[in-house]
């Protein structure tokens, strides 16, 4: 930890799109380490971002019952909401008004440098929402909004996270303070990049057309072994160590998935089934992802049909969150010299 964040209580936050599906991808490289953070002694805070989500298009049904399923997702995957702070992004304001304040600290050369506005703008950027492109401001803002210290994320979310950190230090130069802490994302274990079972090239991703490139958390068991039995590899074996899989993008992936859920290194689960075929290997992997997520799976769906109570969960969660974001956004209106009502 840097000198500058451990003037800073550790405090951890992290958000999830409610965009479509959870899938196995979001399990491993978030949830799953979500829950690992939780059991540490550190306060956590873990968020539905569904003003993230409307920067494309979502169905106003579909977005509100994905919202409800990711809070069922996180609950059923072991966050307790006891523990830690559950949270829908839009019932906590300070998270949109301090990214107001932000957007007028980021640089647009900087956004435009972000990988993920790359990709997902594409060549179609003239018609992609402005809040498209401001969404790391809001990012930086859900983060900062708790003075957050670390934010466990995949691979893909690195960038972002060194944007924050650009921005709290640009906010704290030019209003020559010391208010926000230079977060440090924390990308660790085995999957912090999944892979489509169908496509070793591209992240496992709640938007690609192809349900059977992900293991979705509401998929049966039958549905999870199926998805693994089909999934694309080459016809060799498994090499007998890690450095034989450097080239062999979808192998890899298995093997990765494997030793997430087993909770071991990669190192680790070579020593376990390099030499394998897949013949052997993937019928072990497929009996590995159903135990351990197949239970997850059902609890989503008996959590599901009580909306009451996940609502009731989420506002307390908001009472909760508040109490830190209002002050703080109370202080950024102080620093940058907005009148405050008395
Ligand atoms: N394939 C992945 N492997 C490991 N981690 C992943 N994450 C997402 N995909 C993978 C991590 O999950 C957290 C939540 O991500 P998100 O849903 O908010 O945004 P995303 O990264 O854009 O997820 P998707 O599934 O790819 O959604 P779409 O298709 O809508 O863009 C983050 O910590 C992310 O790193």
């Amino acid at each position: 930890m840097s000198d500058q964040t451990s003037r800073f209580a550790p405090r951890v936050f992290s958000g999830i799109q409610p965009s479509g599906n959870l899938h196995l991808g979001n399990y491993l490289g978030a949830v799953k380490r979500f829950v690992d953070w939780q059991d540490r002694d550190v306060e956590t805070i873990f968020c539905m971002v569904d003003q993230h989500a409307i920067t494309v298009w979502q169905d106003p049904a579909d977005l509100a019952r994905s919202t409800r399923e990711l809070a069922a997702g996180f609950i059923a995957s072991g966050i307790d909401p006891e523990r830690s702070i559950l949270i829908a992004q839009s019932h906590v304001p300070e998270h949109a008004q301090l990214a107001w304040v932000l957007n007028c600290v980021a640089r647009m050369g900087w956004m435009r440098r972000m990988t993920q506005w790359k990709e997902k703008a594409g060549k179609h950027a003239e018609e992609a929402s402005l809040g498209l492109f401001a969404y790391p401001a809001l990012m930086a803002a859900d983060v900062l909004a708790y003075h957050a210290t670390h934010v466990p994320v995949g691979e893909d979310q690195k960038q972002h996270i060194e944007l924050t950190r650009d921005i709290a230090a640009k906010f704290n130069h030019d209003y020559g303070v010391d208010f926000f802490p230079e977060t440090e994302p924390v990308i660790e274990g085995a999957a912090t990049r999944v892979m489509s079972l169908r496509d070793g090239s591209r992240k496992m991703s709640k938007s690609d057309p192809s349900d059977a490139s992900r293991i979705n958390m509401t998929d049966d068991a039958d549905a999870i072994a199926k998805k693994i039995r089909r999934a694309r590899t080459d016809p060799d074996p498994l090499p007998e160590t890690i450095e034989g899989l450097s080239d062999r993008a979808e192998a890899r992936n298995l093997v990765n998935i494997y030793a997430a859920l087993r909770e071991i290194t990669a190192d680790e689960a070579m020593a376990e089934v390099g030499g394998q075929q897949f013949s052997q290997f993937k019928p072990m992997l497929a009996d590995l992802a159903v135990d351990r997520l197949a239970p997850i799976g059902a609890e989503m769906a008996r959590l599901m049909d009580d909306p009451a109570q996940i609502d009731a969960i989420l506002a307390r969660g908001a009472e909760r969150a508040r109490a830190i974001t209002a002050p703080i956004l109370d202080e950024v209106y102080r620093i940058v010299g907005f009148v405050r009502p008395r």
